[in-house]
């Protein structure tokens, strides 16, 4: 595919402000400022962004609690993004969710879920409403590979399947459940194939190349919207930070780390990309990086000086059952 100098440097620019808004979201965890769980989404920035730039407006995303980069990417408000983690007033859940419940309805992002593989029984939900509606979208349902051992999952796929609904299961392929790799913890590491018993067909792609999750994301979304149904793609990518902040990582090493980093960023992949089809503009990465550091360190004094919810919202917003 040709690809034109803007939609390049859109590209590295999106990828950018997930990498350095994670890192920003690291340092002010370590200073206390941020409390409770919290997953970091750096080194699967080409996963998001490629699959966002090829969705179209109304299509909902749907994901775990790995959230800040799909919402990020589906463009919502960083400072929004930031206030939540900080527990503040002006956050998009009022302060009241934090970093596992990010929504932003306006842009369609659904969460936000810190229940492994549920989100992907309410992401079939919303196909089954795209489609009941006709509104000609699709729901992406994201998970990461352990999620893709849960029951509700298979319940999910048959459903999604007998009704023909338009849902791009997306399996975030990060090599880890927490400190269990997938040779440890999947039947078989092809979770591509997880829908064929249900006719589901699925790919594999690099999560790590932003192109490469651009192209299938629209090729598949696009077969997906025209009554193709279900269909799962799997994008092998890699974390690079623990699983959440209290994670030592010892469960695998720091070459197996170093590797990824210095080989597939995917960022530095972009940017190589862009080096050898002569697509490098002399300064414009550095704009894009000073761009990117205004925005982060905006993002950052916004929430910082938003308040707290008042006392009053204690009862607000909340889920009460009855009995
Ligand atoms: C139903 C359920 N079981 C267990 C957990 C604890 N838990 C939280 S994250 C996680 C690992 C999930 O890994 P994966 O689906 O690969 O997503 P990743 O964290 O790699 O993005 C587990 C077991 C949970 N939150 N919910
Ligand atoms: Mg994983």
């Amino acid at each position: 595919m040709q690809y034109s100098q803007d939609f390049l440097y859109d590209a590295y620019e999106r990828m950018l402000l997930l990498r350095r808004f994670e890192e920003k979201v690291g340092q002010l965890y370590g200073m206390g400022l941020i409390g409770g769980f919290c997953h970091l989404y750096i080194g699967q920035e080409a996963v998001a962004v490629g699959m966002e730039m090829a969705k179209i407006p109304g299509d909902t995303v749907i994901t775990s609690y790995r959230d800040h980069g799909p919402m990020l990417a589906g463009g919502s408000d960083p400072k929004s993004v930031m206030a939540e983690l900080l527990g503040r007033r002006d956050g998009c859940s009022k302060g009241k969710g934090g970093s596992m419940h990010m929504f932003d309805l306006d842009k369609g992002f659904y969460g936000g879920h810190g229940i492994v593989g549920a989100q992907v029984s309410l992401g079939t939900g919303l196909g089954f409403a795209a489609k009941y509606r006709k509104t000609n979208t699709i729901s992406i349902t994201m998970m990461g590979d352990g999620a893709a051992n849960q029951g509700q999952v298979y319940e999910s796929f048959n459903m999604a399947k007998l009704w023909n609904l338009p849902i791009v299961y997306i399996i975030e392929n990060n090599e880890y459940a927490m400190g269990t790799s997938v040779t440890r913890g999947c039947s078989t590491p092809d979770l591509y194939k997880r829908g064929e018993s249900f006719g589901i067909p699925g790919k594999r792609i690099d999560g790590m190349d932003v192109l490469a999750v651009y192209e299938a994301s629209k090729d598949i979304f696009t077969q997906a919207r025209d009554g193709g149904g279900p269909h799962i793609l799997e994008m092998k990518t890699y974390r690079y930070r623990g699983h959440s902040m209290s994670d030592p990582a010892n469960y695998r090493t720091k070459g197996e780390v170093e590797e990824y980093k210095s080989h597939h960023d995917p960022i530095i992949m972009l940017k190589d990309y862009m080096d050898k089809n002569n697509m490098l503009k002399d300064d414009t990465i550095q704009i894009i990086e000073k761009k990117v550091k205004s925005i982060i360190q905006e993002t950052t004094d916004f929430a910082m000086k938003s308040p707290e919810p008042d006392k009053s919202e204690l009862f607000t917003d909340v889920y009460i059952g009855s009995n």
